[in-house]
């Protein structure tokens, strides 16, 4: 089961939807805009009480460059892309991560000790096999749904 879920791809193509009024939960892909999410996860959570980290590469494959701005998750009440940065004393924070762009025919990876799907005040845990919603936000009002795999408390990537 968990092969399947690592292996699982999710990838969502261009779709032209102009003159539609906004519709919170809607795909909404600006023109010449092709985002590709591939291979979501996230960690097991221990509890509500900390919270959880989601992990994913998006790629830009249109022709104008993008910026990924946000996150909304129904499992957090407080989704957002954190950085994790090593500060002059060599201890590692984290800070809100803001201004990413993805340049035309380039990427964008949310990954263990770097930027991460921060998801704070969890709504219910992040439990192993089971996946949760998640929606990325974009600077042209694209909002992209993805579904994340939850893998083991230890794991390191859909590859294991
Ligand atoms: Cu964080």
């Amino acid at each position: 089961m968990f092969k399947t879920f690592a292996k699982a791809i999710q990838s969502l193509s261009v779709a032209l939807l102009m003159g539609l009024p906004m519709a919170s939960s809607a795909q909404q892909l600006s023109e010449n805009a092709s985002i590709v999410v591939e291979s979501p996860w996230a960690r097991a959570s221990l509890g509500m009480s900390r919270p959880g980290g989601a992990y994913l590469t998006v790629r830009n494959e249109g022709s104008e460059p993008i910026s990924l701005i946000g996150l909304r998750a129904e499992i957090s009440g407080m989704a957002s892309i954190h950085e994790t940065r090593t500060n002059s004393d060599g201890v590692s924070i984290m800070a809100p991560a803001d201004n990413i762009v993805i340049p035309p025919g380039g990427m964008f990876a949310l990954e263990p000790g770097g930027y991460h799907a921060m998801l704070m005040q969890l709504q219910s845990p992040l439990v192993e096999g089971e996946t949760f919603p998640l929606t990325l936000l974009f600077s042209d009002r694209t909002e992209l749904e993805i579904t994340v795999p939850v893998l083991g408390i230890g794991a390191r990537g859909p590859e294991g």
